[in-house]
């Protein structure tokens, strides 16, 4: 079991050697210099294969699904190219949140900005991680008839996961803490657009673009895809806020910044909900400060609150939520010969694949 997950990791892995080294040839064929594609080679390297991956492997599983068959080579190939493309747009984004978060470590090294010599030239690296994703798609799908989709999808999904930075960003200011300007409302809105359509629409979408299936005016099979998507995307970012504060940096590969950044995360909502005065008043005097001492003081508080049992029953009831969403998707559905339809089990498989995780 475990050496089948590794294998498909593996699978998946090589084919991130083809396309980072078709990159790199087009850096050569330009005639840029060495530096150049060693830099380049260095930025893709460290930025785009060290995750969980979970966001490219479910264009391929999904992919698989839908089709209800192993894959052939080039279908294989495809799928995870368009995976690559997810975890390039994620490296993309990463970076540069890193930057925007301070922050100090990713997936268990210094964020790409703390490399010694990068600094600031990870904004540009940031962009060339994204400018990569384009190059791909039409060196390999520029014939499909679904290219403009794909296309489109890309770009409206690249915008709204900015949008998202944006509200996350300016409703976290370095200097001044106004825990008023904080609601669960706000905090839904920051994390569907920050996270939600990038890690858990795009991947469906894409593969169902790629196995043919078409848009409806009624009963639209992306539409219904997104109703469900969306709310485990929530799920997804409010672990994500949760381990921030939870996990030990050693189990989480990153160090949380959200309690020194003044972000409007899922816990600091969830302790404004319940505090009392005297709780408000220690959050109002600690959170956002650039101070381990008030961070601590912050973190005492969330244990003294029990945000971790708020958390397990949070995370039961989204469960249960998002498995009944998953029901209202026929268990047989009716297929003509050679169509594509929607099944359970591609979103089935996406939530098993985050419920409960530790990092
Ligand atoms: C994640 O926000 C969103 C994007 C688009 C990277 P975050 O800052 O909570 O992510 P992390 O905790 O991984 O820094
Ligand atoms: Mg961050
Ligand atoms: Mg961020
Ligand atoms: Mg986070």
């Amino acid at each position: 079991m475990a050496d089948a997950k590794a294998q498909k990791r593996q699978k998946f892995e090589n084919v991130f050697a083809v396309l980072r080294d078709e990159l790199l040839a087009y850096l050569r064929q330009e005639g840029m210099p060495q530096d150049a594609v060693d830099w380049y080679r260095r930025n893709l390297e460290y930025n785009v294969p060290g995750g969980k991956l979970n966001r490219g492997l479910s264009v391929v599983d999904s992919v698989e699904i839908l089709q209800g068959r192993a894959l052939g080579e080039d279908e294989y190939f495809k799928a995870a190219l368009l995976g690559w493309c997810i975890e390039l747009l994620q490296a993309f984004f990463l970076v540069s949140d890193d930057m925007m978060d301070q922050s100090v470590t990713r997936r268990g090294q210094p964020c790409w900005y703390r490399v010694e010599g990068v600094s600031h030239i990870a904004i540009n690296d940031s962009f060339m991680l994204e400018g990569a994703i384009y190059f791909l798609l039409k060196k390999h799908f520029r014939t499909e008839p679904y290219y403009v989709h794909l296309l489109e999808l890309f770009h409206d999904t690249t915008f709204q996961t900015e949008l998202g930075q944006l509200i996350d960003l300016i409703t976290a200011p370095e200097d001044h803490v106004d825990l008023s300007k904080f609601s669960l409302e706000k905090h839904q809105k920051i994390v569907i657009y920050k996270t939600a359509y990038y890690s858990f629409y795009l991947p469906v979408a894409l593969s169902m673009y790629m196995t043919g299936i078409p848009h409806t005016a009624q009963n639209d099979p992306y539409a219904l895809a997104q109703s469900i998507l969306i709310p485990l995307g929530e799920y997804f970012q409010v672990q994500d806020d949760f381990l921030d504060f939870a996990q030990p940096p050693e189990l989480l590969g990153k160090i949380g910044t959200d309690i020194v950044d003044n972000k409007c995360s899922w816990c600091v909502n969830t302790a404004l909900a319940i505090a009392s005065p005297a709780q408000r008043k220690v959050l109002d005097d600690n959170y956002g400060r650039k101070d381990p001492a008030a961070e601590a003081r912050v973190k005492a508080l969330y244990e003294e609150l029990g945000i971790r049992a708020r958390f397990a029953a949070y995370e039961e009831a989204a469960y249960k939520r998002i498995v009944a969403l998953i029901e209202t998707i026929p268990e047989k559905p009716q297929a003509k010969a050679g169509e594509v339809v929607l099944r359970r089990e591609v979103f089935k498989v996406f939530l098993d694949k985050i419920y409960k995780r530790q990092k």
